[in-house]
């Protein structure tokens, strides 16, 4: 008897002992990530020409951060940098892919979800994917398509394979398409057209949307995309139903894993082109399909999170709201995007937007909601999504290997906010790459162009070097390089040495 309860006692001390990790732990994580919204896009950033009641409700209910990054202003970068805790810059072939590229991350390296994997979570990705599938060469869409997100740490996926304005338009459950009729085999093409589809270029009359810029190949849904296809006729997606499926994808997977932890990385494609939101939200923001695809975003997160509430899980739930990228109004489709827009600024107070480096190139929308553990308010850390790795794996009691998310670091401090401080430094890539150290931003001189005119936005590329103080400046209009020559060279040296060690996490960190 002594015995044993000398046992239980000793039991109790050791799970005392090694509890901290533990008892710190998210039951679960659902990362809800936009695609090209801006920072100014939602009423809790600034926004007055439209409402977006559920993002508020995340934001009044956790920790709203003034100095959240994707770590590029493009996609395919971006997603890249959150899921393997690396910089893409690092990887050539991280660019914007087309639908059929191969996948880019390696299967067997340390990521996000298969970090969270060995940690006990039930993975999911539901929604946008634009990292590549399948070996070199690319995936076989009639059979299995392997490697997936199912063998990169996810232990369910449900996602399109690029972007909803290039082919193949279909939907992928797993490692296959969804709904694919085998008599009707799907081709792929970016290079010869094939198949006797309509394309945009030949057969504009037969189009519900034209194109601005590019986007004139195979038709699907009235809708002109980039890349060619054929078949697969009974697995197209029609473009005004995609918010509904994938939250009803997401939903079931919050429902079946009611009762064991979950990571959730919920993609939805709004509001990125072509903008086709349902037929309910047609209309409603005054500001044309652009406006009205916000709010159809804004519905998609008040149906996760009352998912959560309906399971009760909302109060143990860690929740990050975010975008992949700043916000771009004309990305190729007559949306009307451009003469709605009224007063209202899809970068809030920032220069420059999607492809840009400029802030309004990465600085986005970054909320954090964890009701038993985060005291709503403002947070003006410096915090990026390529830190998630480190910062989740510090929560769920994982430790890194040396050679994992070479520049993820740990600030889950931050993200709770026990921290007003986040990261010092930060690489913004847009093309080439910024950095960021503290208040100070520097873009070195560079040749590529000033301007992207097909979508009217300021690159913040100069053939001087340019300083912006921040603090003072959030604007970036004056530029301090010539007055602050010392800053310029010590955050030139500084650049440098990120590049070429190769990593920025210090070891041990
Ligand atoms: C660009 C496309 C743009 C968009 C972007 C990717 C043209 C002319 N423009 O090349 O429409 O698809 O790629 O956006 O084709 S992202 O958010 O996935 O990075
Ligand atoms: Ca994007």
């Amino acid at each position: 008897m002594r015995n044993e309860r000398f046992g239980i006692l000793a039991a109790a001390l050791l799970l005392l002992a090694t509890a901290p990790a533990y008892a710190q732990r998210p039951r679960n994580i659902v990362v809800i990530y936009t695609d090209d919204l801006g920072y100014g896009d939602v009423s809790s950033y600034g926004a007055t020409a439209l409402k977006t009641p559920n993002v508020d409700r995340l934001a009044k209910e956790g920790l709203r951060f003034t100095d959240g990054h994707s770590p590029a202003a493009t996609c395919t970068p971006s997603r890249y940098a959150l899921l393997t805790g690396e910089y893409a810059f690092r990887r050539p072939g991280t660019g914007i892919l087309p639908g059929n590229a191969a996948l880019v991350i390696e299967p067997g390296r340390t990521t996000v979800p298969s970090m969270l994997q060995k940690a006990g979570y039930a993975t999911a990705v539901v929604g946008k994917w634009h990292l590549g599938l399948g070996p070199k060469g690319g995936p076989d869409w009639n059979g299995e398509i392997r490697p997936s997100p199912n063998d990169i740490g996810f232990d369910y996926s449900f996602i399109m394979a690029a972007t909803a304005d290039r082919v193949p338009t279909i939907y992928i459950e797993d490692r296959h398409v969804a709904g694919l009729d085998p008599s009707d085999p799907i081709t792929v093409s970016y290079g010869e057209p094939i198949g006797n589809w309509p394309t945009g270029k030949a057969n504009p009359e037969l189009l519900k949307m034209a194109p601005s810029h590019g986007h004139d190949m195979t038709i699907v849904n009235g809708i002109s995309r980039i890349g060619y296809m054929t078949g697969g006729k009974a697995a197209l997606w029609k473009d005004e139903d995609m918010a509904d499926v994938f939250v009803a994808k997401a939903v079931a997977f919050l429902e079946k894993q009611r009762d064991s932890p979950f990571f959730l990385l919920f993609a939805t494609h709004d509001p990125h082109v072509p903008r086709l939101p349902h037929p309910r939200f047609a209309g409603k923001s005054g500001m044309g399909p652009r406006g009205d695809a916000i709010l159809q975003a804004d519905w998609s997160v008040g149906e996760i999170l009352r998912a959560l509430d309906r399971l009760k899980l909302a109060d143990d739930t860690l929740v990050i709201f975010t975008s992949d990228n700043g916000p771009v109004v004309d990305d190729g489709y007559q949306d009307d995007a451009v003469s709605k827009i009224g007063r209202h600024k899809p970068s809030g107070p920032f220069r420059g937007g999607k492809y840009s480096h400029f802030e309004g190139g990465t600085r986005v929308p970054f909320i954090v909601r964890w009701p038993a553990r985060v005291k709503p308010g403002v947070s003006d850390a410096l915090v990026c999504h390529v830190d998630f790795l480190a910062s989740f794996a510090a929560l769920a009691g994982q430790t890194l290997t040396e050679n994992d998310g070479p520049d993820s670091l740990d600030t889950s401090a931050a993200f709770l906010g026990a921290s007003k401080t986040g990261r010092r430094e930060l690489v913004e890539q847009a093309g080439g790459e910024a950095l960021r150290v503290e208040k100070w931003k520097y873009m070195p001189a560079s040749k590529r162009p000033k301007m992207n005119t097909q979508v009217n936005i300021e690159l913040g590329n100069d053939t001087v070097p340019q300083l912006y103080d921040l603090a003072a400046d959030p604007g970036e209009r004056t530029n301090l390089a010539g007055k602050y020559p010392e800053k310029v060279a010590e955050m030139e040296a500084l650049l440098t040495n990120i590049r070429q060690a190769g990593r920025s996490r210090p070891p041990g960190n």
